[in-house]
């Protein structure tokens, strides 16, 4: 547990000093969000409920403050998405990679949100979230079901980018894997953003 503190601390260091980061968790409803906020927060698996009232968690460590939202992904909650994107400084964007029938429907999501221009700068991850599943597809496959090929930056932290940041990770929430890394990109590029 104190590995996993360590861990998580090492990842908000990249926010920076005395200044929040505001992220927002969004996409389809049972893509693991809830589930990976609780994660980061408590490093528990909690069983929720679809989420109907946005909840956020705040992780103060040392003077550093990290803010998460997580909003709810049925198809109302998603009108309320578009509030949060005042001030925001990353979004972060899951996908159940296991579930292909629901691609079409996260993929007219994320294009919305990767064409909106009120968010035009502003650094986009999206997770494959469920890899641990046997029907869960390939980085590859994924990326292009999601019309992602022609957005992706690249995985380089110390990359000096011109256009938005975005790039797709493959994870398990579950099984505490492949959201590490997926952080540590995008706290390098909202650095890099400020
Ligand atoms: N196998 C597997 N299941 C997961 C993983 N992450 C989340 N789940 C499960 O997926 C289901 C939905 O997770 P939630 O976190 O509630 O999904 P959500 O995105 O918050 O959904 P809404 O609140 O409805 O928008 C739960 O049963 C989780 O336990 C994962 O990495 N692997
Ligand atoms: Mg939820």
């Amino acid at each position: 547990m104190a590995f996993f503190w360590d861990w998580i601390k090492n990842i908000l260091a990249y926010f920076g000093f005395g200044r929040q980061a505001k992220l927002l968790l969004i996409g389809l409803d049972n893509a693991g969000k809830s589930t990976l906020m609780d994660r980061l927060a408590s490093g528990r698996i909690i069983q929720h409920p679809p989420t109907s009232q946005t909840r956020s968690k705040e992780l103060r460590l040392g003077d550093i403050t990290f803010i998460a939202y997580d909003l709810g992904g049925h198809v109302q909650a998603r009108r309320v998405w578009r509030d949060y994107f005042p001030a925001v400084d990353g979004i972060v964007f899951l996908v159940d990679a296991a579930d292909s029938a629901r691609f079409q429907e996260a993929f007219i999501e994320l294009d919305s949100i990767l064409h909106d221009e009120t968010i035009t700068s502003v650094p986009i991850l999206v997770l494959g979230n469920k890899n641990d599943k046997r029907e869960a597809v390939e980085e590859e496959n994924l990326s292009h079901a999601l019309g992602l090929t022609m957005h992706r930056t690249g995985k380089d932290t110390h990359a000096q980018l011109n256009g938005r940041p975005c790039e797709l990770f493959m994870c398990s929430v579950l099984q505490q894997q492949g959201y590490g890394t997926a952080f540590r990109w995008l706290a390098s590029q909202v650095k890099s953003a400020t």
